[in-house]
C-alpha cells in the first residue's frame, strides 16, 4: 500500500562559523537518504537544511577574522550551499536565520510564550560555553590541571552575568516527562532517550534566553537592548521554512509539526528538552520524533583543528567519487552510533560491496544478455524453484527496508540490498548460463531473465542512497523513466522481455590507491 502522506525532514543548521566538515557532510548524506527513500515511497516530502549564523561564537569568530559577523555568515553560508550541490542533497530549502522570514517567526513564537506566562526578566549568573553555546550547571562542569574549567562536550565554560529574560523551563518537567512516557518514538535511539529521561528528572531550571553582553542576533520584541539566546532562535528556523506561524495558508504550512529532526548527538539537549517546551508553551504542535546520530571519529581518533585530522569532504568525494562516500558512509557506520573511517576502510568497502558486488552482477549478467540473447531482454521461461526464490528475496526488499528507513537503521536497510546482491551472486554462478549456452539456450534466458530482474530492483532501491548510480544501473537495464520509483517494484514493474540493451559501462570502477 502506498502512503502519500506528507514528510517533513529536517538536519541541524549549521554554525558557519568555519567551513563544513564530515561530519556536517554526513549528518547532510543520511536526512537525504532518508528524504529520497520516502519521496520514492510516494509520500510528500519536504527536507530542510540551513546555516544557523547568530551567537556568540560567530561574533567572536568574526571578529578575529577582522570581518563582521554577516560576513562571516555569508562566505560559509555560501560553503554549506555548495556542499549540498556537491553531495547531490536533494533539499527542498536551504534556510538562513538571518533572513526576514526568520525574525518574524521568532518574533511571533516569543510572543507567544511571553502571552502564556512563560518569559520573565531576571539576571543570569553561571557558566556558559561560547563553542556549545550552551548553559551548564556548576555539577556539570570541571576545572581541569590546565587552569581552564570544562563543560561536558569537553569545552571550555565562561563565567556570564548579565541581565536576561528566563523562560519558565521548570514548569515543563512534568509535561516532558508524561511527553516522553505517551511518545515512546520521541527520542532516539534508546540511549539518547534514556540520557534525556534521567536529564530531565535530576531537575530542570528556568533557562536564560536572551543576551545583553552582545548583539549579534535577533532582537527580543519591545526590548531591543536583549537579543535572543541563540538557541531559541535556531531551533525555531524548523518552523519558519514552513511559514505556519507567518504564513499559516501559504503552501508549506501543512509540514509542521516535522515528522523527524536528525542531529547529532551533542544536541539532544536542545532538541529534546527545550524544543518541545518552547513549542508547548506556545500552544504549538510538537514534532514526531527526534533522531540523534552519532560522531564520525578519524581513525578512531575524534576530529579536531589542534590533531590537524579535520577532515575537508571536498577532498574526500574528490578522491573516491561522490556515490561511494555516500555509500560507505551509510552502509559503514550503524545510524546512532559513533562511527570511524579511514581510507583503508573506504577503499575496503567500495571494493567488495560496490565494484565486485552490484556492480560485477550488472556488468556479467548485462553483458551476457547483450551479447547472447540479441540485446535485448529475454524471455522469462518456467521458473524453477530457485528462480522463484531468488526473485521472493529481492520482492521482499521494499518491506525490509522500509521498515529499517523507518526506524531510521539506514545501515540495516543497506545491508539487506546487500545481502541480496550477494544471493543473486551465488545463484548466478549456482545456474551457470555460460554452460546453458549451448545446452538449454531456453534456460539460459530465463536465468538471465531472472538476474537482470534483480539487478532492476537493487537498482531502483539504491537511489536513495546512491542517487547517480542508481539512474545508471536502470538505463542499463532500460528501465522507463516513469517505473523508476517504489510502485515499480515487485511484480508491478517486471522487466519486458524483448526491451532493447546497450552493452554496459561500469558504474562501480575498482578502487586503486594511487602510488605513495
Ligand atoms: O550544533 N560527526 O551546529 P554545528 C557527526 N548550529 N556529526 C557531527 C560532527 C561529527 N564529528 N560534528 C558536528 C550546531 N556534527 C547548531 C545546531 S539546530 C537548530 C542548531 C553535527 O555546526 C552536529 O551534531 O556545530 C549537528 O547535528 C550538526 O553537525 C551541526 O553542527
Amino acid at each position: 500500500m502506498t502512503d502519500t502522506s506528507r514528510f517533513y525532514i529536517t538536519t541541524a543548521i549549521s554554525y558557519p562559523n568555519g567551513k563544513p566538515h564530515i561530519g556536517h557532510a554526513y549528518e547532510l548524506i543520511a536526512t537525504d537518504a532518508m528524504a529520497r527513500y520516502q519521496r520514492l515511497d510516494g509520500r510528500d516530502v519536504f527536507f530542510l537544511t540551513g546555516t544557523d549564523e547568530h551567537g556568540q561564537k560567530m561574533q567572536q569568530t568574526a571578529r578575529k577574522e577582522g570581518i563582521s559577523p554577516r560576513e562571516l555568515a555569508d562566505r560559509n553560508s555560501k560553503e554549506f550551499k555548495d556542499m549540498a550541490v556537491l553531495l547531490n542533497a536533494s533539499n527542498d530549502d536551504f534556510i538562513r536565520t538571518t533572513e526576514e522570514r526568520h525574525y518574524e517567526a521568532c518574533a511571533e513564537i516569543w510572543r507567544r510564550m511571553a502571552a502564556n506566562g512563560d518569559i520573565y526578566k531576571g539576571g543570569y549568573a553561571g557558566w556558559y560555553s561560547v563553542r556549545d553555546e550552551a548553559y551548564y550547571q556548576e555539577n556539570e562542569t570541571e576545572m581541569r590541571d590546565d587552569g581552564v574549567r570544562y563543560g561536558p562536550q569537553g569545552t571550555p565554560v565562561e563565567w556570564v552575568e548579565e541581565e536576561s529574560y528566563f523562560f519558565r523551563l521548570s514548569a515543563y518537567q512534568d509535561r516532558l516527562l508524561k511527553h516522553y512516557e505517551d511518545n515512546p518514538d520521541f527520542i532516539g535511539p534508546a540511549e539518547r532517550r534514556n540520557e534525556v529521561i534521567s536529564f530531565v528528572k535530576s531537575g530542570l531550571k528556568d533557562l536564560s534566553v536572551s543576551r545583553t553582553t552582545f548583539d549579534w542576533g535577533i532582537p527580543v520584541p519591545d526590548d531591543p537592548d536583549h537579543v535572543m539566546y541563540v538557541w531559541v532562535d535556531a531551533l525555531t528556523n524548523y518552523i519558519t521554512a514552513t511559514g505556519y506561524l507567518t504564513d499559516p495558508e501559504g503552501p508549506r504550512a501543512k509540514y509542521w509539526p516535522a515528522n523527524i529532526h536528525i542531529i547529532g548527538k551533542d544536541i539532544i539537549r536542545f532538541h529534546a528538552v527545550y524544543w518541545p517546551a518552547f513549542l508547548m508553551s506556545a500552544g504549538l504542535p510538537l514534532p514526531g520524533r527526534v533522531f540523534a546520530h552519532g560522531f564520525l571519529l578519524n581513525k578512531g581518533e575524534k576530529m579536531s583543528k589542534s590533531l590537524g585530522n579535520v577532515v575537508d569532504p571536498v577532498n574526500l568525494v574528490n578522491h573516491f567519487g561522490l556515490d561511494p562516500i555516500r555509500y560507505f558512509f551509510l552502509r559503514e557506520v550503524s545510524f546512532g552510533q559513533d562511527g570511524s573511517y579511514s581510507e583503508e576502510g573506504i577503499a575496503t568497502r567500495i571494493n567488495s560491496d560496490l565494484a565486485n558486488g552490484i556492480g560485477n552482477l550488472a556488468s556479467r549478467s548485462l553483458s551476457m544478455i547483450v551479447k547472447n540473447c540479441d540485446g535485448k531482454v529475454p524471455e522469462c521461461g518456467d521458473l524453477s524453484d530457485a528462480d522463484r526464490a531468488m526473485l521472493a528475496s529481492v520482492d521482499a526488499l521494499h518491506a525490509i527496508t522500509r521498515e529499517e528507513m523507518g526506524r531510521q537503521q539506514i545501515h540495516k536497510a543497506l545491508a539487506a540490498i546487500i545481502a541480496v546482491v550477494s544471493e543473486a551472486d551465488r545463484y548466478f554462478a549456482g545456474e551457470a548460463p555460460w554452460a546453458l549456452k549451448k545446452t538449454d539456450p531456453v534456460r539460459m534466458g530465463t536465468v538471465l531473465y531472472v538476474t537482470a530482474e534483480v539487478v532492476r530492483q537493487i537498482a531502483i532501491l539504491l537511489q536513495p542512497f546512491m542517487p547517480k548510480s542508481g539512474r545508471k544501473l536502470l538505463d542499463l537495464v532500460a528501465a522507463p523513466v516513469e517505473k523508476r520509483d517504489f510502485a515499480a517494484l515487485g511484480e508491478a514493474g517486471r522487466l519486458v522481455s524483448g526491451t532493447p540493451l546497450e552493452a554496459p559501462t561500469p558504474v562501480f570502477p575498482r578502487y586503486v590507491a594511487p602510488e605513495a
